[in-house]
């Protein structure tokens, strides 16, 4: 049985995502992060870095892993899922999965806080930001125009990395016009009943309890 800890941002969905497409039994602990329980002493034991998601694997002698992107390896190397083994093909997956943590995920964080956050607007800050993620959605352009998964033709840990931000592109005020592929890729991927169980994990927030998780943010980010 694997326990969960999480909130309804991109990299805790991919999480509940991949448990959901591997079929694994498991249980959600919601971290508030309004009420800064990543912060907690408890948590830190968990995840050192104090963010959303961590893992416990109690069928594994209650190990723990944190950063999204070790959690995602982690359950497909256990399950023997959603990442070849095949050394070139694996390679990829990994490589379009780094590309979500080192690029993705840091630009489009960055253009949340500076277009919905930050108690001051900064265009230089805004736009730097939304333009570098458009960049990165041009890249994933060139592939997906031409192939229906990100990595190997096949769906991937890779895909669930990628689209659990990218699904949230106007949130960051970023376009996806006159790019057909990363459309119909977010579409594709968006309509698989794993994606939408993982997306509702844990249950979202009610319009005003997401205004308050909003306040919250601007200020601890103030
Ligand atoms: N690289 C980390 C990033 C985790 C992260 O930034 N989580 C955010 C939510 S998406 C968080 O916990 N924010 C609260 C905070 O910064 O205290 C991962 O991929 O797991």
């Amino acid at each position: 049985m694997i326990e969960l800890f999480t909130a309804a941002t991109p990299n805790g969905f991919k999480v509940s995502i991949a448990l959901e497409e591997l079929s694994l039994s498991y249980t959600v602990r919601p971290i508030s992060l309004g009420k800064l329980e990543q912060k907690e002493e408890w948590f830190l034991k968990i995840n050192p870095n104090g963010r959303v998601p961590a893992i416990i694997d109690h069928g594994n002698g209650d190990f723990a892993v944190f950063e999204s992107g070790a959690i995602l390896i982690y359950l497909a190397e256990k399950t023997g899922k959603l990442l070849p083994t095949e050394t070139r093909a694996r390679s990829r997956v990994l490589q379009w999965l780094m590309f979500q943590m080192g690029g993705i995920g840091p630009m489009m964080g960055q253009a949340n806080v500076f277009f919905r956050y930050a108690p001051e607007k900064i265009p230089y800050a805004i736009e730097r930001y939304q333009r570098e993620s458009r960049r990165l959605f041009e890249v994933l352009e060139g592939q997906l125009a031409n192939h229906p998964y990100i990595a190997n033709d096949e769906y991937s840990i890779a895909d669930i990395a990628l689209h659990s931000w990218v699904a949230g592109h106007e949130w960051s005020g970023v376009s996806i016009d006159g790019l057909p592929g990363l459309k119909r890729w977010l579409d594709l991927v968006g309509a698989r009943p794993a994606v939408q169980k993982g997306r509702a994990v844990p249950p979202p927030l009610s319009p005003e309890e997401r205004a308050k998780s909003v306040e919250s943010a601007k200020k601890m980010l103030a």
